[in-house]
């Protein structure tokens, strides 16, 4: 294994990961305003107005921050995992793809030509340059996806009886549930394109929704599966811990293939177009999704145990107090954890039809996604960032201080601004819009309070991304610790000595990825077809779908 190999490949993940930290800057500072506007601190102006606005932090954080910074993370895995003298080209014209496509949306949005929202389905329309970005996005991934499944395949040639290394698994059974889901958004564009380009004259606005969220479900569980992958092969190190058991992990991520699919229609409940039948079912799964969430909490509260037990540590107060609370790579996802209590909570509220009868389109569910994707997720991307870059470059964390606090920050600022959105969502504030006191109207009144209670939450965090922006950047400029010293090795949590033996099965990639559409088009088979006879009714004379 040659160094000048692994600096190639480092070169390429640090681009993930500055580009994820560019997306969340630039993002996070239009969440800001859209704070402000609806605490009627600030006003839109007419040529940049609060709908372009929600789109590009929408865009921006939920689906270019979060997935190149997974990207980064999961080649990173398995390129540590898996050390063997390789090309980057491939991986290269991968990012470069990805990049293209984020541009091309980006400019298409902030141009104004593309207010559709994060979630871009019909009947708002978009310049088909946005379509097209966010098509290479994904095919980009797809490539990144592609990269990790043929380096297990090179790996297995040699190891063909052992088991594929945990963090690698992770990585590509991640990768796999994303190809999955990701066929949502190519059937959907299949609809979307032809459409904005004209040659259609019309557009099965359901169908559109529900290719959608057959994506935008398990697009969540991309993103939780990335923190799932940290707080198994990476968080453990941090305080002396073991992964609990191999094949608990495996088992987690095998449930999150097969069940982040086939739940999507949990997001249209209140939609007249869709049976009840659908949305049963729906929610069965729904439910079912939760337990490999369940499972992790356990085993990561078992492997806190098993560390503090191992110092002869016993008791809930020793466990928790055994654990580096100043260390900002463990508290980022520490917190994030704890972020992720209230998270869970809202999930069951929104996945039960009659209550999320009275919180839908409210901005309680904003509150409950800032919770989760803000939560867990950013502050374990951040908190492993913490982690990822000094072992990228070989050099030195800067202002380690600083890096503490933000975590610590960031945990203030969301707590305050998730709860008071949960709140406002609950007195009937409206999600998705920009001017929410309605002239002075008496029932807005109400949640004033909680729309300044947001705003003071978004200003905590935008501060701490600040404070992320400043670690960040100094790091990359540090002198190396060990001059020539171009990086630094890694070492993944191994498993709690005499956790038991992993059965094979759960290795086969194949047969699960098979399972995973068969569960995916048994839950989508029915709605689907009801929508397309659906839809002379929705649009006479139209057959153009
Ligand atoms: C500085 C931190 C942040 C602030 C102040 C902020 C603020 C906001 C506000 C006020 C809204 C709601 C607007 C509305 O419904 O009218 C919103 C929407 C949203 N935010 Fe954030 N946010 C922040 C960070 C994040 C992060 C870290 C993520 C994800 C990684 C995120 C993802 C989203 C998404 C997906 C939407 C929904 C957009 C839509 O409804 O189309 N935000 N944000
Ligand atoms: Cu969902």
């Amino acid at each position: 294994m040659i160094v000048n190999d692994v600096v190639r490949e480092n070169r390429l993940i640090l681009a993930h990961v500055y580009t994820a930290t560019g997306a969340l800057v630039i993002g996070a500072l239009f969440g800001l305003l859209q704070a402000y506007s609806r605490a009627d601190l600030v006003s839109a102006p007419a040529w940049f107005d609060y709908y372009r606005m929600l789109t590009v932090h929408g865009v921006l954080m939920a689906l270019v921050f979060t997935t190149f910074f997974i990207t980064g993370i999961a080649l990173f895995s398995t390129y540590r995992a898996i050390p063997r003298e390789r090309s980057v080209a491939w991986g290269w014209w991968s990012f470069l793809l990805m990049l293209i496509g984020t541009l091309m949306a980006a400019v298409t949005i902030l141009s104004g030509n593309a207010t559709v929202l994060y979630t871009f389905y019909a009947p708002l329309k978009a310049h088909p340059a946005f379509y097209f970005g966010a098509t290479f996005l994904v095919l980009g991934t797809w490539m990144v996806g592609y990269e990790i499944l043929e380096n297990i395949a090179w790996w297995k040639r040699d190891h063909r009886d052992e088991r594929v290394p945990l963090v690698v698994y992770c990585a590509a059974v991640t990768f796999i549930m994303w190809f999955i889901a990701t066929l949502g958004v190519v059937a959907e564009m299949g609809l979307l394109i032809p459409w904005s380009l004209g040659w259609t004259s019309g557009i099965n606005v359901m169908l559109t929704r529900m290719f959608f969220w057959y994506f935008g479900h398990p697009l969540v569980y991309f993103w939780i599966m990335g923190a799932y992958l940290i707080w198994y092969n990476i968080l453990p190190k941090r305080y002396a811990g073991h992964t609990l058991s191999d094949g608990l992990t495996r088992l987690v991520f095998l449930m999150l293939l097969l069940l982040s699919t086939p739940v999507g229609i949990h997001h249209e409940f209140m939609e007249p177009a869709i049976a009840s039948t659908w949305k049963f079912l729906h929610t069965i799964t729904t439910f079912g999704v939760a337990v490999p969430s369940f499972m992790t909490a356990f085993a990561i509260f078992a492997s806190f145990e098993l560390a503090a037990r191992a110092r002869g540590k016993r008791g809930f107060i020793a466990t928790v107090t055994n654990l580096p609370w100043g260390d900002p790579v463990f508290t980022g996802p520490a917190l994030g954890m704890l972020l992720f209590i209230i998270g869970g909570f809202g999930g069951v509220v929104n996945a039960s039809y009659a209550m999320d009868s009275l919180v839908h389109n409210t901005i309680w569910i904003v509150g409950h996604f800032h919770v989760t994707v803000g939560g867990p997720v950013a502050l374990s991307f951040i908190g492993a960032a913490y982690w990822l870059v000094p072992a990228l470059t070989g050099r030195k964390l800067f202002a380690p201080k600083l890096a503490l606090w933000q975590t610590y920050m960031w945990f203030v600022g969301m707590l305050i601004m998730s709860i008071a959105m949960h709140w406002a969502g609950l007195l009937g504030s409206p999600r998705r819009t920009s001017e929410v006191t309605y002239l002075g109207a008496q029932a807005a009144a109400a949640w004033h309070p909680e729309m300044i209670a947001t705003a003071i939450g978004g200003t905590l965090l935008y501060i701490s991304i600040l404070m992320f922006v400043i670690v960040a950047v100094g790091t990359r400029l540090r002198n190396q610790t060990e001059p020539g010293l171009a990086y630094t090795p890694v070492e993944f949590a191994t498993p709690q000595p005499g956790s038991g033996t992993t059965p094979p099965v759960l290795d086969h990639f194949g047969r699960w990825a098979v399972l995973a559409v068969v569960l995916a088009l048994a839950a989508y088979a029915g709605p689907f077809t009801e929508l397309l006879s659906q839809h002379a009714y929705l649009a006479p004379g139209l057959r153009t779908w």
